[in-house]
């Protein structure tokens, strides 16, 4: 009977509370700043947006502190947009259910590539920092090319169940995603965390109004709960 009562009680308190950390970057060139922890790579503020600091792969996260320890942060949200239209290899990236950890198989790590001149031309629905995953798996394939590239849009990554992925790409910033793959996650040999971070291959992609959401919610806790076991599992080995 209290075991019952308890669970009312919960999902009458998730109702409505979530947590949001956002960012527009709208302060000095330089560092990220104390908000922010380098895995590997390194981001830098360059005209009141995000980018990278070297054309080379990589991952910031957002430090763990800025959301309560029973929340789930559970979608990422930023306005990506290119420098120019050349061909010169580029990519902004968003970090979702994240261990921290850059190897595959750790997190996922959605990016959006300009692989030739003109705009964003592929999507990449990666784990690590930035690795193709047999455990998960997008119809059309890990990295494919976008119908009509674009040189800015609202990237959307969030966890919509305990085995799915959402990633919708908004292309006119109205609110409605444009673009829609649903990914299937294999949580376990998947290993995911509780996480969210980004990252930009070189200068001349942008990230800017970054927002990352959490929520006290029981299904995708489930997920990164068991993310979070077999993290443990693995420590113990
Ligand atoms: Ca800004
Ligand atoms: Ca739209």
């Amino acid at each position: 009977m209290r075991l019952t009562i308890t669970l009312a009680m919960m999902a009458t308190a998730a109702v409505g509370l979530s947590q949001s950390f956002f960012d527009d970057f709208n302060r000095a060139d330089g560092g990220l700043g104390p908000n922010y922890t380098t895995v590997t790579g390194g981001m830098q503020i360059l005209g009141n947006e995000a980018t990278g600091t070297a054309s080379s792969n990589g991952l910031t996260m957002v430090n763990a502190g800025m959301f309560s320890a029973a929340y789930t942060v559970h979608r990422v949200q930023a306005d990506i947009r290119l420098m120019d239209t050349t061909s010169t290899l580029t990519y902004s990236a968003l970090a979702l259910a994240h261990n921290g950890v850059a190897a595959a198989n750790n997190g996922i790590f959605v990016k959006l590539q300009r692989q030739v001149a003109g705009g964003f031309s592929h999507i990449g629905i990666y784990t690590g920092a930035g690795s193709s995953s047999a455990n998960l798996v997008t119809p059309g394939g890990a990295f494919q090319a976008l119908t009509t590239p674009f040189t800015a849009a609202r990237l959307t990554v969030m966890v919509t169940s305990p085995t799915t992925l959402y990633t919708g790409i908004d292309t006119n910033f109205d609110n409605t995603d444009d673009i829609i793959y649903n990914s299937t996650m294999n949580i376990g040999p998947l290993v995911v965390g509780n996480g969210v971070g980004l990252h930009t291959f070189g200068t001349l992609s942008r990230i800017d109004n970054y927002r990352a959401t959490a929520v006290p919610e029981p299904a995708t806790l489930a997920v990164l709960g068991f993310g979070a076991l077999a993290a443990v599992r693995r420590r113990r080995k």
